[in-house]
């Protein structure tokens, strides 16, 4: 414990500071060293015939940290150089070359950009200040990335929940096109949803010169096997205790493209291991049942279940451990690697729940226990983007930060109701469901002397085209059997596009093939009734945000969002030519297997 009470030290001195310097959304970065150049899982299939009120209604074991991380690609070089360009300043004629390079093509190698890709997990459109001035909780270092870059006001998860979200922004396909696409794993389950010889975004950007680095939670599914060496695939508690964690863990990230890897199976502190996974191995297994008696409790204290823990896993600093590993890789690959960008992946805990802020942060937010492990995200953000600083890398270092899907039934619930917060604003819905509450999240890209500054961006987006996007940037050429549904961002990010990028867009609900809507312009048709995930009517907290159901005896919903944003009217019987021409689409984007044409 030793080491997590150091965190909490290094973690409270930096938050100190970063109070000092003022915390009211405009304020810089907490323990910045360097200033940045600007050139200027659970849940039911709702038949409801009613939905959610939106606002539109009145109503590591931390003690192996110093080891070194399990690689299995090749060794670097060692040596002490930055990579071109670093630390260049970036004066107006540079941007303007580099903005022509963008418009003329793929980035040659020394102008490839490295790539911190950062996922949080169940954060809301509305939890983000930048997004919502009405939220209740401060994100200055999420509001400096809007602020030096592009806000995304468009973008969706492809799906409404953890597992398929994720599987989708690792291949860029849409989750629901493969096997047990629709599921959500917990404890030993698995395996993999990514198929043996599948493309990656890690294998693609690898091919591609990258040193690849995932830190967090992986949640794609991977393979435990028991003392007889069978595999175990069941998400069941029990299952959990027959793991043999002497073994190598097969079908995770490094099986998929990552040199590196250090997180977690599933959800961190949510069901059955917890435990870290370091590279292919669990280091320090679980020992014993968990004991929750000296957790916080309090309303955003659930979805913590029984399960099997490792000693001194730090159950309320799994983000600062998280935090830790990616910072140890970035100096590590500062220090030691030679002309070679990188590519990190973290995939932060936060928020999802139990919202287990660190002791440095709890009360900190002025907006409860939820509040204030969103404002803990945002800290982490800004230490990462401050990392890269200090390391002198931010100038050509490419930063997307996004989430997984909406925020969760209880915490909307109850910052509505404690703090006047509503993570889903201005949306219907919340996570699980079809509405955009549950699927429209914040996506904020930062890439200095790319990007312009301050940029919005309503371009239709998933967070299946980060894949393309980085095939262009990386000249990586994509094969027809990979990223079927990504879409080159490039020209939206270099100010070029001023027309749609996607024909349209897919999203999956809860229940995966069952659940599928499609958008296109304004239209929006929703191929199954209800929300989709959350069923309003059995559940009290909900119960109050339901909405009337405008056509109750349509098998599907019309929406226009233009003109009803909030999702009140569907319009299923007024617009059978619409109903049909999307249900069409949606039909031979299935049958094809893909959305995104290849040449
Ligand atoms: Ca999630």
């Amino acid at each position: 414990m030793k080491i997590t009470r150091f965190l909490a030290r290094q973690t409270e001195h930096a938050l100190r500071a970063a109070t000092a310097r003022g915390s009211d959304g405009e304020s810089g970065t907490a323990a910045r060293s360097n200033s940045v150049p600007v050139e200027t899982d659970r849940g039911f299939v709702g038949q409801s015939v009613y939905g959610a009120l939106g606002p539109f209604h009145p109503s590591t074991n931390p003690g192996r940290r110093r080891a070194p991380w399990r690689e299995i690609g090749p060794r670097r070089a060692g040596g002490a150089a930055r990579e071109g360009g670093y630390r260049r300043g970036m004066n107006p004629a540079r941007v303007i070359l580099i903005a022509l390079g963008a418009a003329l093509g793929p980035l040659s190698a020394a102008q490839r950009p490295n790539i911190l890709l950062i996922l949080a997990d169940d954060l809301g459109y509305g939890d983000v200040r930048c997004y919502n001035d009405q939220s209740r909780v401060a994100t200055p270092n999420l509001d400096r990335l809007a602020r030096e870059g592009m806000r995304f006001t468009d973008a969706h998860s492809p799906a409404t929940v953890c597992t398929p979200t994720r599987y989708s922004l690792m291949t860029g396909q849409m989750a629901f096109r493969v096997p047990n696409g629709g599921t959500v794993f917990q404890g030993a389950g698995g395996p993999s949803l990514i198929a043996p010889g599948r493309l990656t975004l890690p294998a693609m950007l690898r091919k591609r010169g990258y040193a690849t680095a995932a830190v967090g939670k992986w949640h794609v599914g991977l393979t435990f096997r028991d003392e007889a060496g069978q595999p175990i695939h069941s998400g069941k508690p029990e299952e959990a205790k027959r793991i043999d964690f002497s073994r190598r863990v097969e079908g995770g990230p490094l099986d998929h493209g990552f040199d590196r890897f250090f997180g977690t199976a599933c959800c961190p502190t949510t069901d059955w291991i917890y435990a870290f996974i370091d590279g292919d191995r669990v280091p320090v297994p679980p020992a014993g049942p968990l004991d929750k008696s000296k957790l916080p409790k309090h309303p955003y204290a659930n979805d913590c279940r029984p399960g099997l823990i490792a000693p001194d896993f730090p159950m309320e600093e799994v983000d600062l451990v998280f935090l830790e590993r990616s910072r140890e890789f970035l100096e590590q690959h500062v220090r030691e690697t030679l002309g070679k960008p990188f590519f990190l992946y973290h995939a932060a805990q936060a928020v999802h729940l139990p919202s287990f802020a660190a002791p440095p942060f709890k009360g900190k937010s002025g907006a409860g226990p939820h509040g204030d492990f969103i404002h803990q995200l945002d800290w982490v953000v800004g230490e990462l983007i401050g990392t890269l600083e200090k390391l002198g890398v931010a100038d050509n270092t490419l930063v997307i930060f996004t989430s997984d899907n909406g925020p969760e039934v209880d915490s909307v619930i109850r910052m509505r109701a404690d703090h006047g917060h509503d993570g889903a604003r201005p949306w219907r819905g919340i996570k699980r469901d079809s509405w955009e509450g549950g699927h429209r999240v914040p996506f904020l890209v930062r890439w200095p002397g790319r990007v312009r500054p301050g940029t919005t961006s309503g371009q239709l987006t998933s967070l299946t085209d980060v894949m393309a996007t980085l095939a262009a940037i990386s000249g990586a050429t994509l094969p027809d059997n990979a990223a079927e549904d990504s879409f080159n961002l490039l020209p939206v990010l270099s100010g070029e596009a001023d027309a749609p990028i996607r024909p349209y867009l897919l999203t999956q609900a809860f229940a995966g093939t069952r659940t599928l809507s499609i958008r296109r312009g304004p239209w929006k048709y929703l191929d199954h009734r209800g929300s989709g995930g959350n069923r309003y009517e059995n559940n009290p907290g909900l119960k109050p945000f339901m909405l009337p159901e405008t056509a109750p005896d349509a098998p599907g919903q019309l929406y226009n969002l233009d003109e009803d944003p909030g999702e009140t009217r569907n319009l299923y019987a007024e617009r059978p030519d619409m109903v049909r021409e999307l249900k069409v689409l949606l039909e031979q984007s299935k049958a094809s297997g893909r959305s995104a044409p290849r040449s």
